[in-house]
């Protein structure tokens, strides 16, 4: 199988990005990746990407930029597609993702709320979230036994909930048996443990408790801190 020259331009604490990384991983393709410092971006990264966003996929000498856009030109370049094969099913998987985008917005209020009432209000929506995922996903992979696109893009979202779970149990997944049962089958696979650096959970527990949020106050009293697996 032949491929052109794939570069991903990356940061390692960045969901998007690590869906791009679990589709290479998963389909094996050759690819460099290259990590920049969001706090100071490069020059030469300043002049591509029109929302200055990373991932960006240097394809030859061609730019992508968009996480789902980039995954889904890695699933159509090579054998075997992640995505289901009728228009109706694809694009319902395509709605999935763009959900996924949602949660991690909400997520990122839910770790950078200033005040208990905010946080409050943030855990309460991602319960909502979680619950229409609920209703949706079937296990133990989001389409049954297929591993599809879906699944790179969650797998992320789960890795944010393993350093909350360091934090304290904040009662998210309570009521959604099926997702917890997805999160696990997630972490057992090889792309998606690849996909993260060894001590990801300790490094974006330290991130978080930078953060000067209400999540930052909680994970500082050590009262709070239980152990990671
Ligand atoms: N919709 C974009 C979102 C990507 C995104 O928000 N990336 C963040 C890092 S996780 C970023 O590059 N932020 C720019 C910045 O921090 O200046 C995608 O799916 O690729």
């Amino acid at each position: 199988m032949s491929y052109p020259d794939l570069e991903l331009v990356s940061h390692h604490f960045c969901p998007y990005v690590q869906r791009a990384v679990v589709l290479l991983l998963e389909k094996d393709i050759p690819h460099k990746r290259t990590y920049i410092d969001l706090a100071n971006k490069p020059e030469w990264f300043r002049q591509i990407p029109p929302l200055g966003k990373i991932p960006l996929l240097k394809v030859g000498a061609e730019v992508l930029f968009e996480s789902a856009v980039i995954c889904e030109y890695l699933d159509e370049i090579t054998p075997g597609s992640l995505h289901p094969l009728t228009p109706l099913e694809k694009a319902k998987h395509r709605a999935w993702i763009e959900f996924g985008s949602n949660i991690l917005t909400v997520m990122a209020g839910f770790f950078n709320a200033p005040t208990a009432e905010s946080f409050e209000q943030k855990r309460q929506e991602l319960i909502e979230k979680f619950a229409w995922v609920e209703r949706t996903l079937e296990t133990p992979y989001f389409a049954d036994k297929n591993f599809s696109l879906v699944d790179a893009v969650y797998a992320p979202i789960f890795h944010y909930f393993d350093a909350f779970d360091a934090i304290a149990d904040f009662g998210i997944l309570e009521h959604t048996l099926k997702v917890r049962v997805w999160r696990q089958a997630l972490k057992q696979r090889p792309s998606i443990q690849n996909a993260f650096v060894e001590d990801y959970v300790q490094q974006l527990l330290t991130l978080l408790k930078q953060r000067n949020s209400y999540l930052s106050i909680l994970a500082q009293q050590p009262s709070y801190i239980v152990s990671i697996s």
